[in-house]
């Protein structure tokens, strides 16, 4: 399947972004027809999808062809590896944790997106290898990065979107 990219920032790229969007609130609503059935049980598998292609787009990256759990999620054109994990969270604020099944799993970044419960971008951030490495934790199972008030002021971590209004 040819997937499209346009060059990040363009009003091609926007429109996909618009596009993307209408599709996601359709597919949210038969979704819900399908739960309140008792056809459908998960929220699980378009938030992942979407995360990454959102990210992808506004950063211009190819998305690796293997959809099943990896270390590598996309690429940059200078070959640096990006790891993308979501979450869905009702604000910034909800401490959650992602987990990195081995952290020696070598990628350059790892993208973390919040999503609203109805899918809406709230944030996108972008924090280094070493980053994570540092203000993460080993657990006895995962690598465990929380996110909390601490991480999300770390200078360290980059933020691609992010709300203007910062609520205190
Ligand atoms: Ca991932």
């Amino acid at each position: 399947m040819m997937v499209k990219r346009f060059h990040p920032g363009s009003e091609e790229a926007q429109d996909l972004l618009s596009i993307g969007k209408h599709f996601i609130r359709c597919y949210l609503e038969a979704r819900s027809g399908l739960k309140q059935l008792g056809i459908l049980r998960s929220d699980r598998l378009l938030q992942g999808d979407y995360a990454e292609w959102v990210v992808a787009q506004l950063m211009g990256l190819e998305l690796a062809s293997s959809t099943v759990e990896k270390a590598i999620d996309a690429r940059d054109s200078e070959g640096r590896t990006y790891q993308i994990k979501s979450r869905v969270v009702e604000n910034l604020h909800q401490s959650t944790s992602f987990d990195i099944r081995d952290i020696a799993e070598r990628f350059d970044f790892l993208m973390l997106v919040f999503l609203s419960p109805s899918l809406e971008v709230l944030a996108i951030l972008k924090v280094p290898h070493e980053v994570v490495k540092d203000l993460g934790s080993q657990t006895a199972s995962t690598f465990r990065f929380r996110w909390n008030r601490s991480v999300a002021s770390d200078p360290r971590v980059e933020r691609i979107i992010w709300p203007d209004d910062e609520v205190a």
